[in-house]
């Protein structure tokens, strides 16, 4: 199936490259999958990808829960995700001003030179977009933010007043790739896909196929659910990360979430 075929309107209307870069890769693997990857091991994570990269669409990381990472075995992990075509997104949720956002990309970690996307909060305002963006420009790439318009954990305190701010703002901004919305629940996302429109990306945490409360707030809808209320990618960790059979899991993953798609355009 060609991508358009695949997501209508949100492939017509879509201006990022990343975005359609994503969507080329889902369709391929029919795959609306993004792999949290929250091992604390670098052998967990090679492990990990090994298994289950030929099965999802993107990778998710937290470079900084990783307890022997190195900067080269890094690479190497990264290496592998480009390997199975994987945008690396990594989930830092960064909230201060530009300019110090911008310097957090570079650091020990040196996201800016590895990352295709980051998350960030818009607390501190619209300029952190334009600080993440030169954080990239800086070592000559291009990447995308995605902005946490809504989270997945129980008395969060992102309300709808707020989240309506998020998307107004990060609608008319070139270097948003999208929003995080909370896909344990369908009508919230509903909502925020009538707000958002129809051009930028929602991706959602809080979702397994075993529906209701996780760990420590954590909460999950199902997954097919989450991409028929308007989610693009539905991200996805100890559903696969913690499964006794990961592949399985990952593979279980991926047809509930394309067959929310073709459902959701037929
Ligand atoms: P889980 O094991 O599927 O619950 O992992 C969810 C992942 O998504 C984990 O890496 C979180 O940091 C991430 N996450 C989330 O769960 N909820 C949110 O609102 C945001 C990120 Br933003």
């Amino acid at each position: 199936m060609e991508p358009s075929e695949a997501w209508g309107v949100r492939w017509e209307m879509a201006t990022s490259p990343l975005a359609k870069r994503y969507m080329e890769v889902a369709t391929d693997k029919q795959s609306l999958v993004c792999l949290a990857a929250d091992r604390n091991t670098m052998a967990g994570l090679f492990e990990l990808i090994e298994a289950v990269g030929p099965f999802v669409a993107a990778l998710k990381t937290h470079v900084d829960l990783v307890d022997d990472w190195t900067a080269e075995a890094w690479a190497q992990f990264c290496q592998s995700a480009h390997d199975a075509n994987l945008l690396i997104f990594e989930d830092r949720k960064f909230a201060d001003i530009g300019k110090i956002s911008r310097s957090q990309m570079a650091g020990v970690y040196d996201i800016r030179s590895w990352s295709d996307l980051v998350t960030a909060h818009l607390i501190s305002g619209p300029d952190i977009v334009d600080g993440l963006q030169a954080g990239w420009a800086d070592v000559d790439r291009n990447g995308g933010v995605l902005l946490l318009a809504q989270m997945s954990s129980r008395g969060n305190l992102l309300h709808p007043a707020y989240t309506d701010e998020v998307v107004q703002k990060g609608t008319v901004h070139s270097g948003v790739f999208g929003f995080i919305g909370n896909g344990s629940r369908p009508d919230e996302l509903q909502h925020l896909r009538s707000t958002v429109g129809e051009e930028k990306m929602i991706w959602t945490p809080g979702v397994n196929l075993a529906v209701g409360d996780g760990e420590m707030g954590q909460r999950y809808g199902d997954p097919a659910e989450a991409v028929l209320a308007g989610s693009d990618c539905i991200i996805v960790g100890s559903g696969i990360h913690k499964s006794s059979d990961p592949v399985a899991s990952a593979k279980a993953y991926a047809l509930a979430s394309w067959n929310g798609l073709i459902q959701r355009n037929g």
